[in-house]
């Protein structure tokens, strides 16, 4: 918690856009924007990072931090971020899945067992053939080393749930994505696509029963406020993208692009350390806040998605190719 506290001042200072030191205006500045809470260690890690960059660089290259929806939900960032009105934004591989839709292969059902194989797969050729995508059908890049969210977990303000059975009538928020939605209709649920900016808000006025999401932002974003139960289907593994306009960063010099790159992978790859730690530490910190954890049946889940056909669903809509290189990883899935 105090891990928290102090560096969540450190990025408030740096998201007020008033960090010591700076005596004079950058020759050029680069907005950030992202959709989580100050104390996450993306917000953490990314006020190190743009302090880095500044002083690297002598002050030449100034990041502006727009943290936690300040610029809008994922949705008006996502068209910020592709028209240049902003430069950098960091945002699930999933919902860029509504513009490359190939990105929405890393959330497949159960397809990575632990950590050591989310990284060799994204940091490897899935990741690679994620970017070239990316980089290919829009006007954006992403940046090498994807940042984490964590393995998903169902809260809801009613009842825990064991098995895809608890699952029956209830309403349940998914970040808008099409293999989101098909993953939680395959479980038997309608689930409504909300940007993550409205969530709090949807589940304290009952629009929703439940959400999923990783532990770090149940907790930093507090919403163990507003529901009741925490249980830890581990039914997906998440990441965002650091991503840029493609066009802001060619008006860079190639050694200033070059320092960028190195202090954004350097800043994911720390992140992804704190986010592991994080995920691994909070059930206590959860319980305290009043959220009662249960673990899940995991095989009840995947049995679930597999007779429900979802995913030979998705094989084909992803194509042999994409689908070969993440079996590469996850093992026979369809
Ligand atoms: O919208 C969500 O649930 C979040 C914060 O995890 C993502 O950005 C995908």
């Amino acid at each position: 918690r105090d891990f928290i506290r102090s560096a969540g001042a450190a990025s408030l200072a740096l998201a007020a856009g008033s960090w010591p030191g700076r005596a004079h205006a950058a020759e050029f500045t680069l907005k950030y924007a992202n959709n989580l809470a100050l104390t996450h260690p993306m917000n953490i890690r990314a006020a190190e990072m743009a302090k880095a960059i500044s002083e690297q660089s002598r002050g030449r290259v100034e990041i502006q931090i727009y943290p936690n929806n300040q610029l809008g939900g994922d949705t008006d960032m996502l068209a910020q971020v592709r028209s240049g009105a902003i430069d950098m934004f960091t945002l699930s591989s999933l919902t860029l899945g509504t513009l490359v839709p190939v990105t929405q292969i890393s959330g497949m059902g159960f397809a990575f067992k632990d950590y050591d194989t989310v990284w060799a797969a994204l940091d490897g050729d899935l990741g690679a053939h994620m970017r070239q995508e990316v980089q290919a059908k829009s006007t954006l890049f992403a940046f090498e080393k994807i940042w984490d969210n964590g393995y998903r977990q169902i809260t809801n303000s009613a009842k825990p749930i064991a098995s895809p059975d608890d699952l029956k009538g209830m309403k349940l928020r998914v970040p808008p994505s099409p293999l989101w939605t098909s993953m939680f209709k395959a479980l038997g649920v309608s689930p409504t696509s909300i940007n993550f900016a409205e969530v709090y808000s949807a589940l304290q006025t009952g629009i929703v029963q439940g959400q999923e999401n990783p532990l770090a932002i149940i907790y930093t974003s507090k919403l163990y406020e507003v529901q009741k139960y925490c249980s830890m289907t581990n039914h997906m593994w998440d990441g965002f993208w650091m991503l840029g306009n493609k066009k802001s960063f060619e008006k860079l010099p190639k050694d200033l692009q070059e320092l960028i790159r190195t202090n954004v992978n350097a800043a994911g790859v720390k992140q992804r350390e704190d986010v592991r730690k994080l995920n691994e530490s909070l059930a206590g910190e959860l319980k305290a806040k009043g959220i009662q954890l249960n673990e899940a049946d995991h095989q009840a889940f995947h049995a679930k998605l597999k007779q429900a056909g979802f995913y030979e669903e998705w094989r084909k809509k992803f194509g042999d190719q994409a689908w070969a290189i993440l079996e590469k990883y996850s093992g026979k899935l369809a």
